[in-house]
């Protein structure tokens, strides 16, 4: 397993999000990332190499739209321009175009352009947001390229921020670049007819099922925590199959809160077959580590030797199917870099 690890995340580090009318602590830290290099240390599990950024600025643009892109590339000097005070602040949206209201007009005003490209008040964009992502970004990229290339047979991308929520032209859910997505859709372009997503993090990955929605070629199946009453709320149902061309290329597998790990696993089967039936020629899996039972903002109850046999699941499926393993959420943070690594070391010894 080749593993290409964001070697620039900590110049993402939120300093607080909005949650019931107060403003706290972020969740999603630069030590979640810290934590899993740690463990890998302890647990080597391949060859850690430099994500090069050649071709990524044109990678982005087949998963994301370009005004979005320079939105989040500039954003921040925007947030400056306003008032030099501001570098003390992280941007946090707080505004929306909802139903019924123009999205088809980017605002001259500032917190109004970044409500037309955002969801939510949880994801605080700050100095070195979009570098730290970009840089997310190029592990996928890589890893997707590798395994593509032949040069291994699986590949982590340890790429903080997460990507799952973030659309093709907004981020959300503690999300700006949809590395998933990029993995999936850079597999595509270099010869793969047919992709596989599988999220198994806690939230259902709705950027990335928005992204491939009308599409046959990338199949999207998503495993978590049911949007009736976790985040993101507004889409993951079971219901939402795909549209036009792409009916029945999207799986939804809604579990209730508490959820432990034998029916957690049973929807893994589930999810598993649906896999091996599209035959595809690769799979990402968006890999969050938030099903643990003691994770501060989630519902499942998977302990941290469930995960070696998630990791063994997942080879005795799909053999030695090429796969781009690409890291999402997990927020207990001191287990964090046991519960990953066991995934993966499930997955490798199961070879
Ligand atoms: C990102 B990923 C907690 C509110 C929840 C959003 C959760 C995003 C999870 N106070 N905010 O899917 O792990
Ligand atoms: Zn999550």
């Amino acid at each position: 397993m080749l593993i290409y690890a964001n070697a620039m995340h900590h110049l993402h580090h939120g300093r607080q999000e909005m949650f019931r009318g107060r403003l706290v602590p972020c969740v999603e830290v630069p030590q979640r990332v810290d934590h899993v290099l740690a463990e890998l240390a302890r647990r080597p599990l391949g060859e850690q190499r430099q994500a090069p950024a050649d071709g990524l600025d044109a990678a982005l643009l087949t998963v994301h739209a370009p005004d979005y892109l320079q939105f989040l590339a500039t954003a921040w000097d925007q947030w400056l321009a306003i008032d030099p005070a501001n570098a003390e602040y992280d941007v946090l949206p707080s505004v929306w175009p909802v139903r019924g209201m123009r999205r088809d007009i980017v605002p001259a005003n500032f917190s109004a352009r970044v409500g037309l490209y955002s969801f939510d008040a949880g994801t605080p964009l700050t100095a070195g947001s979009w570098t730290a992502a970009r840089e997310g970004a190029a592990c996928a990229l890589a890893a997707a390229r590798a395994v593509s290339a032949g040069e291994a047979g699986s590949a982590l991308a340890l790429s903080r921020p997460p990507g799952h929520h973030a659309g093709a032209e907004f981020f959300g859910g503690y999300c700006f670049l949809n590395n998933s997505a990029l993995a999936a859709q850079v597999l595509r372009d270099s010869g793969c007819e047919r992709v596989s997503v599988l999220d198994i993090d806690y939230h259902h990955g709705n950027g990335t099922q928005s992204i491939f929605y009308e599409r046959a070629d990338v199949q999207t199946i998503s495993l978590h925590g049911d949007p009736r009453t976790e985040y993101p709320f507004y889409l993951g149902f079971a219901d939402e199959r795909g549209a036009g061309a792409g009916v029945g290329f999207n799986l939804n597998l809604p579990l209730p809160r508490g959820t432990g790990f034998a029916d957690w696993r049973a929807a893994l089967a589930t999810a598993l077959d649906a896999v091996t039936g599209f035959a595809p020629q690769a799979l990402v899996i968006a890999v969050g580590v938030d099903t643990f039972e003691g994770d501060p903002i989630s519902g499942f109850r998977l302990r941290s030797a469930d995960y070696l046999d998630i990791g063994r699941d997942i080879r005795r499926a799909v053999g030695s199917l090429p796969l781009v393993w690409v890291f999402e959420g997990g927020y207990a943070v001191d287990e964090i870099g046991v519960n990953l690594v066991n995934i993966l070391e499930g997955f490798s010894d199961a070879a």
